[in-house]
């Protein structure tokens, strides 16, 4: 660690590595160029930092254009990006706003959503992104749509409780994943089953969601549904509009995307337990420590670990593979 990096610099850095926006990344950056020690031994970091900043203002520009126009892509933010895919006016949109401060159209008519959409959805202490897409159909789809999905890190399959046609709206989007040569899985492959996949087909972990589970007929599709599908999939029922079953929704999403939180601390202090660091599941603390800093990676000598698996303060190696909550001390 570059020597006389000020507490207050660090807690800026370590909220840049959290932020999930353009606009977070560079309040933080400001703050961090605000703070920094100014001497000799930071100008290398003080320049690094401008150009940072100066890059990400390029990149918030760009993105604010886009967005007025026409999106072809959907820029991750976050601890990882789930993707919607559905046949039309099944309540996508409806569930964006529901989870989200984005507000997108939701209308009673088919073929609303034209463009994908992004909102943030808070679960806990962490922000995953969720994307509202246009509606998958037999008829006329954009390619951009298929590179949207199979960029996603999982997908949210979502459907019509109250529609007779309920069946054929999970064939229409199985048939329409495999046209775009994606696998919808319920976890994480085996290496045999890795090794099975077709060329070019990506797995992806999904949820089936039923929506409008208020309605009428919902219940005996519901039943119906997870009797043909709840072995092939974790499948949960909601209504957007109700609100009913979105708290459990959110959890949903978050065990979708296969990650750990965990939190750094330095020797002596609390951990800041609002700002964990995301990490795929079967990480090791090298990998976080890398995730931390760049140099911390080589600098690593050993960690302690508060957590379930380790008594508290007990000393692991740099292979040991962090768990949910971890609180991790890293020793350069
Ligand atoms: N009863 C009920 N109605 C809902 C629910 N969710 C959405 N709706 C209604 O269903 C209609 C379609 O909702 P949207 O969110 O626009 O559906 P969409 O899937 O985004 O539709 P497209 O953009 O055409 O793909 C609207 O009239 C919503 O108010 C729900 O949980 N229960
Ligand atoms: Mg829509």
């Amino acid at each position: 660690m570059p020597a006389n990096l000020t507490p207050q610099y660090m807690s800026a850095e370590q909220r840049f590595k959290q932020a999930s926006t353009h606009e977070e990344k560079i309040a933080c950056l400001e703050e961090m160029l605000r703070v920094i020690p100014k001497h000799k031994g930071t100008d290398k970091l003080q320049a690094d930092l401008k150009r940072r900043l100066s890059k990400l203002r390029q990149e918030a520009q760009k993105t604010a254009a886009t967005r007025r126009g026409y999106t072809l892509s959907v820029e991750a933010e976050g601890a990882g990006q789930i993707v919607m895919v559905g046949p039309p006016n099944v309540g996508k949109s409806a569930l964006l706003a529901a989870l989200t401060k984005a507000a997108p159209e939701v209308a009673d008519y088919p073929f609303t959503t034209r463009r994908p959409m992004p909102g943030m959805m808070t679960f806990e202490n962490v922000q995953l992104q969720l994307v509202d897409m246009p509606p998958i159909s037999h008829e006329y789809m954009e390619s951009w749509m298929s590179q949207i999905t199979r960029n996603a890190d999982a997908l949210l399959l979502v459907v019509d409780l109250s529609d007779a046609g309920v069946l054929d709206a999970v064939e229409l989007i199985t048939e329409v994943l495999q046209e775009w040569k994606i696998l919808p899985t319920a976890g994480a492959l085996t290496a045999e089953e890795q090794d099975a996949l077709d060329v070019g087909v990506v797995p992806r972990r999904a949820l089936l969601l039923g929506n409008k589970y208020d309605m009428l007929a919902s219940k005996d599709n519901w039943d119906i549904l997870q009797e043909l599908y709840g072995t092939r999939w974790p499948t949960l029922a909601v209504s957007a509009t109700h609100g009913h079953n979105l708290a459990a929704l959110r959890r949903e999403l978050y065990t979708l995307l296969d990650i750990v939180r965990v939190y750094t601390k330095a020797p002596g202090k609390k951990p800041d337990l609002t700002a964990p660091f995301t990490m795929p599941r079967g990480s090791t603390v090298v990998e976080v420590a890398a995730t931390v800093h760049k140099d911390f990676a080589t600098n690593l000598k050993f960690a302690r670990i508060w957590g379930t698996e380790k008594y508290d303060g007990q000393m692991v190696q740099r292979d040991y593979v962090v768990q949910e909550g971890d609180v991790i001390e890293l020793h350069l």
